[in-house]
């Protein structure tokens, strides 16, 4: 598989040059903390339209699909993921992102988390495509905007981009908006 580099990018595309409309991204981390658990939420931002799908109004953007919340970090594979139907979604830029659930009250940040992963899959074969491993030390950042996909009129352009940022949803979002 691929392994991607931060601020590369990947056209997706299948072998024969035609576009995969149905893409998945899966995030998997470990949590590293000894007591309380970290519960990462993943959530997406299409810019155009200031739209976000997060745990609580996952259908919030059209072609946009979430995953159940997962609380702890816990199981093997990914822990949360998106779809984006390419047949559904408009173009533009979709930031998939992540947030440490009420970092703030609960004083965490992302030195409790380790081996922070994105898979980006073919969902329509449900074949794996690339990954993309963040590396940094998170410090005391409670966000990470992981990826952009590029809608680009039907298909699909990844960017790795992996910022670390300080901020709730709310937050994030403003900081993308204004990309
Ligand atoms: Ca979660």
């Amino acid at each position: 598989m691929l392994s991607l580099e931060k601020g590369q990018s990947l056209s997706l595309t299948k072998p024969d040059g035609s576009s995969i409309q149905k893409i998945r991204v899966g995030l998997s981390w470990d949590v590293a903390s000894i007591g309380s658990n970290v519960d990462l939420d993943l959530f997406v931002i299409h810019k155009e339209s200031k739209k976000v799908a997060f745990f609580n109004d996952k259908t919030a953007i059209s072609g946009v699909k979430l995953s159940d919340d997962n609380l702890t970090g816990e199981g093997e594979g990914d822990d949360e993921f998106t779809e984006l139907d390419a047949t559904k979604t408009d173009n533009g830029d979709y930031y998939i992102c992540v947030n440490i659930y009420d970092a703030k009250s609960r004083k965490q940040s992302f030195n409790l988390v380790n081996n922070a992963k994105a898979t980006i899959y073919n969902s329509e074969t449900n074949s794996a495509l690339a990954s993309y491993s963040i590396t940094e030390d998170g410090g005391q950042n409670t966000g990470i905007i992981v990826a952009k996909l590029k809608d680009v009129g039907g298909s699909y352009e990844f960017t790795a981009l992996g910022d670390y940022i300080v901020g709730d949803i709310n937050e994030v979002a403003q900081i993308v908006f204004g990309k």
